[in-house]
């Protein structure tokens, strides 16, 4: 393995708290019903996706332009959380296996959907660190397409098959599989079925990669 894709939220970071806020006031607002296990399925998938299957519970249909118009309101409301997160929300342990990654050799990138990825990667204090940076900014489809993670080894200049994927979604594994990548699954994402890896923690990569 020569090069490193990490997933950003739920992996270099943790941002559902802040999702699940903007998503529910927006959900209220429209009357519509929102828990944190409707918003644990959109861990890893794109913001319009996630508007889709928040609406499935909503008892009316919304037009396009009307669909835009919520994205764009929650993330307006999601942008405002952001701004409190300071290099305080990056952990110890994601900064020292960062590090000693970096040390070890390998090139590292971020494959994530998010269109905010710039901002909260400044935010926790790591807007210089990575090689390249893939998100949902050079992106047409999202995860499980492995577009991001297929961008993120093109902008390092190395092959698939010659990169570590780390997620925590399952969509995220079946585009890391989809793409050509191995790949080291946290939490859910031990449980699909093509995962390469499983982690029980982030700094258990420094056994996987040597
Ligand atoms: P945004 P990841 C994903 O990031 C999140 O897990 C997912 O919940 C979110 O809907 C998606 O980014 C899009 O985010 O609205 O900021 O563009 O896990 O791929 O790093
Ligand atoms: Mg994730």
């Amino acid at each position: 393995m020569k090069a490193i894709i990490f997933d950003l939220d739920g992996v270099i970071c943790f941002t559902d708290k802040y999702h699940y806020i903007a998503w529910k006031k927006l959900a209220d607002k429209n009357g519509i019903y929102f828990d944190e296990e409707i918003n644990n399925r959109l861990r890893g998938v794109s913001r319009m996706d996630s508007l889709e299957i928040i609406l499935e519970r909503a008892d009316r249909t919304y037009t396009a332009e009307e669909k835009e118009a919520m994205a764009a309101e929650k993330n307006a409301s999601y942008v405002e959380l952001l701004k409190e997160m300071s290099p305080a929300d990056l952990s110890d342990e994601v900064k020292n296996t960062l590090d000693e990654l970096r040390n070890r050799g390998y090139k590292l990138a971020i494959g994530s959907s998010s269109k905010n990825t710039k901002m909260i990667l400044k935010q926790i204090g790591l807007g210089e660190f990575f090689d390249a940076v893939s998100d949902g900014t050079n992106i047409t489809k999202s995860k499980p397409d492995p577009e991001v993670f297929l961008k993120a080894a093109e902008f390092i200049g190395e092959n698939p098959a010659d990169c570590l994927v780390v997620e925590d979604a399952k969509a995220g594994i079946e585009a890391a599989t989809a793409g050509g990548f191995k790949s080291a699954g946290l939490g859910e994402a031990t449980e699909h079925p093509s995962v390469t890896y499983k982690l029980g923690s982030f700094k258990d990569l420094l056994e996987i990669c040597i």
